[in-house]
């Protein structure tokens, strides 16, 4: 696997592992850090041999935030110009499950990255938020929208107007996470969900995976187009004819992942 700076990249049999590696700052994300997780994340994506990535924080926190000390002095043109969430948008076309493991701190870019995950485990002590209005700015990298598909209008923009952090008992109830652990156990419980999922057929997964976020994007109508679509893909497969031809045959099924 690549060598990062900002971040750590490992496998542990099919499960891919990217840990945000900037302690001292809380893993306060800047530029090359992004473009990283972007880049570890696409070599995953294309790896047979990784079946889910499991993203967290080194040191005391996920990540709080974009690097601050990094963006203090830009203008909008230098922005515009440098198109920074080209490549961010990519993390939305990542195939494979994405789930990410939360303690401490999810800030800003750090809780936009949280919710590019598909699955949120977190630490009871975490704690997410969007304290950009603070900073005279606003989020930038997903945040108004995905919090709002996931609380609705009236509490996202309570939650993004005061800026202030929510626990993750609140977070779980609003839906944002999945689940919650105590600190010690939140990597050990996210890597055994991660293998349990690993064990899936892949296709299937996969097809999931899209189908619900054309839930979330298109209509009624287009999304069941959509997973109509990819019901009838899974019949081409050597899984389904193998996950069907066991059921028949009284046996536990050996998937290929394709
Ligand atoms: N950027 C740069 N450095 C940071 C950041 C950050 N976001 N957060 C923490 N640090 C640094 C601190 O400056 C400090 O460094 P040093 O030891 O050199 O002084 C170190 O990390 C430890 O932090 P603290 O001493 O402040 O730790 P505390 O436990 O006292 O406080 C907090 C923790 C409450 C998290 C506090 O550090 C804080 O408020 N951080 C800033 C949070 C914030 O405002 N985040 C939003 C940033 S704006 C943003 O994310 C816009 C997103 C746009 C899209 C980006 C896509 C990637």
């Amino acid at each position: 696997m690549t060598n990062y700076e900002y971040i750590q990249v490992d496998q542990e049999e099919s499960i891919g592992i990217i840990r945000l590696n900037r302690p001292k700052v809380l893993n306060a994300l800047n530029r090359k850090m992004v473009s990283e997780i972007v880049q570890s994340m696409r070599e995953m994506d294309r790896n047979d041999s990784v079946r889910v990535i499991v993203l967290y924080g080194n040191g005391k926190s996920f990540a709080a935030g974009a690097d601050i000390t990094e963006m203090a002095q830009d203008d909008s043109i230098h922005l515009e110009l440098l198109n920074q969430f080209a490549e961010w948008d990519d993390l939305a076309h990542i195939k494979k499950p994405i789930i990410g493991a939360v303690h401490g701190f999810a800030l800003g870019g750090g809780f936009e990255l949280a919710l590019v995950c598909d699955l949120l485990f977190a630490s009871e002590d975490a704690k997410f938020g969007f304290p950009e209005i603070n900073l005279a700015v606003m989020p930038g990298a997903g945040g108004t929208q995905r919090l709002t598909k996931l609380m609705g209008k009236t509490k996202a923009l309570e939650w993004l107007w005061s800026g202030e952090m929510m626990t993750a008992e609140t977070a779980e109830a609003w839906g944002i996470i999945n689940r919650r652990y105590p600190q010690e156990i939140l990597v050990e419980e996210t890597l055994k969900y991660a293998r349990n999922l690993a064990n899936k057929p892949a296709l299937s997964v996969r097809f999931i995976k899209e189908a619900v976020y054309k839930a979330v994007d298109y209509s009624l109508y287009e999304g069941m187009q959509y997973e109509r679509k990819n019901f009838s893909l899974l019949f081409s497969s050597d899984d389904q004819k193998e996950g069907m031809k066991a059921f028949v045959e009284k046996r536990k099924p050996n998937f290929k992942g394709r």
